[in-house]
C-alpha cells in the first residue's frame, strides 16, 4: 500500500518536510481506542499509537485532538517503547461539529474525507431536520455529501422515490440514491465514487446499515453486522467505534457508529435555545419552582391548554433538564478519557530520558 492509496498528497508531503528531518514517519490514523489509536504506514503496516502530551497540550478543543482519518507524524518507538504521534498535519477537511472551549462537546466525526455519506431509510429514520442538519454540517467541513435512502428492498418503489425527491429538494447539489445493501441495489453505484485515495464516511442513525453497505462494497463480511448469531443468540452487531478500511481497489471507507441521539450533535446552549420562548413563558408561573405539570398558576400548562403551544413541545421542555444532564455526563465522560490518554503518555515519556525535557515542560501549567 501506497501513501497515495492512504489518500497522502503533495499539499501534506509539505508540511510533513521538517518531520521527515527527525526521523518520524507519517501514518494515518484508522482507528480510535479511546486510550491508543490505530495508524497505518506506508507499506500497510499498522501500528498501535499513543499521543505525545505536546500533541495533547497544543490542542486548543478536543476538536484539534487527532482523529480518525488525520495524518500524523509518527516516531516509531524502538524496543517496548511506544510508538507516539509526535505531531498532527492539518486538516484538508474536517467532517465535525464546531464549538470552542477544550471542554466543548465538539465531536470530529472525520478528518481528510473528500465525501460524507449520510445513510437513512424511507422509513421511519427519515427525517428530514436532521437531514438538514447533516447537510450544515458537511457544508462546513468541505466535503461533498451524498445520500442513501437505504433498505429499498423494505419500502415500495414510490416511498423511495418520495424519500430521495424530498431529500434532493433540501440540498439539490447533493447526490441521492437509493440503495439496498441486502439486494446489491445500486451498490456499484456507490462504487464509482470510491478511487484511490479518496476517502468517504458513513454517517447515520444505528441500524440504517451503513456496515452493511460498506461489506456490500468491500464484497465479502470483513465488517461484523446484521443477523442473529445462532450460536451466542446475539442481536445485531453494532459498530462501537470508527474504523478506517482501505479498498484493494483503491478508495478508502470509514465506517461510523450509529448517531443515536441528536444531542450527540449539539450543546447545552442549543438545546435551551429550541425553548426560550418557553422558558420566557415559565418566568411568569406563579411560583419560582413551577415544575409545569399541575401546579397552580403555571403559565406554561395554560398555554398547552390554551392551544398557543403544542404538547410535544411541552413535553420535550419538560425533558429538557434530563438531557442536559445527560448531555455533562457525556462531557465528562469524555474529558475523563483524554486525561487518561494525557497521563498514559506521561508515563510513557517519564519512561524515556530523552523525552523527560519536553515531558517536564509538558507539565508546567499553561498560560
Ligand atoms: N432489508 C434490509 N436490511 C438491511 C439493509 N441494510 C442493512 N440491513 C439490516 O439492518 C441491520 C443493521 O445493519 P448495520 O449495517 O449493522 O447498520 P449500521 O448502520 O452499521 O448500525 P450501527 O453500526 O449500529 O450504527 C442488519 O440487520 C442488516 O442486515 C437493506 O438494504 N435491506
Ligand atoms: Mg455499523
Ligand atoms: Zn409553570
Amino acid at each position: 500500500m501506497t501513501l497515495t492509496e492512504l489518500g497522502w498528497n503533495e499539499r501534506f508531503e509539505k508540511e510533513f518536510a521538517p518531520y521527515a528531518k527527525k526521523g518520524w514517519v507519517p501514518a494515518r490514523l484508522i482507528r480510535d481506542n479511546k486510550i491508543t489509536y490505530g495508524a497505518l504506514t506506508e507499506g500497510g503496516d499498522e501500528y498501535e499509537v499513543v499521543m505525545s502530551g505536546k500533541v495533547y497540550h497544543d490542542a486548543d478543543c478536543d476538536a484539534a485532538l487527532p482523529a480518525v482519518g488525520d495524518w500524523v507524524a509518527l516516531e516509531i518507538g524502538s524496543g517496548d517503547l511506544d510508538h507516539v504521534i509526535r505531531a498532527r498535519l492539518s486538516r484538508q477537511t474536517c467532517f465535525s461539529r464546531k464549538a470552542p472551549g477544550k471542554s466543548s462537546e465538539e465531536q470530529v466525526i472525520a478528518a481528510n474525507v473528500s465525501l460524507v455519506c449520510v445513510v437513512t431509510d424511507a422509513g421511519t429514520d427519515l427525517n428530514l431536520r436532521r437531514m438538514e442538519r447533516f447537510f450544515t454540517l458537511i457544508g462546513r467541513s468541505g466535503a461533498r455529501p451524498i445520500v442513501l435512502v437505504n433498505k429499498s428492498d423494505l419500502f415500495p418503489p414510490e416511498q423511495n422515490r418520495e424519500a430521495a425527491e424530498a431529500i434532493r429538494a433540501l440540498c439539490p447539489e447533493a447526490d441521492v440514491l437509493v440503495t439496498s445493501a441486502m439486494h446489491g441495489e445500486n451498490v456499484s453505484a456507490i462504487r464509482r465514487y470510491l478511487t484511490p485515495g479518496r476517502s468517504i464516511t458513513f454517517v447515520g442513525s444505528s441500524g440504517v446499515g451503513k456496515s452493511s453497505l460498506i461489506n456490500a462494497l468491500l464484497g465479502e463480511d470483513w465488517q461484523e453486522e446484521g443477523e442473529v448469531n445462532e450460536v451466542t443468540g446475539k442481536g445485531r452487531h453494532t459498530t462501537t467505534a470508527r474504523e478506517l478500511i482501505v479498498l484493494e481497489e483503491g478508495g478508502i471507507l470509514i465506517d461510523n457508529p450509529g448517531i443515536r441521539e441528536v444531542q450527540m450533535w449539539t450543546d447545552e446552549h442549543t438545546l435551551r435555545e429550541k425553548f426560550l420562548d418557553i422558558e420566557a413563558l415559565a418566568g411568569q408561573c406563579r411560583f419560582h419552582d413551577c415544575r409545569h405539570g399541575s401546579d397552580a398558576g403555571c403559565v406554561v400548562r395554560a398555554a398547552v391548554e390554551a392551544g398557543t403551544l403544542a404538547v410535544e413541545r411541552y413535553e420535550g421542555f419538560l425533558k429538557l433538564d434530563d438531557e442536559i444532564a445527560r448531555l455533562k455526563q457525556r462531557i465528562k465522560k469524555r474529558n475523563m478519557t483524554i486525561e487518561r490518554r494525557a497521563k498514559r503518555d506521561h508515563r510513557i515519556k517519564a519512561r524515556n530520558p530523552d523525552d523527560r525535557r519536553e515531558y517536564e515542560a509538558d507539565l508546567k501549567p499553561r498560560a
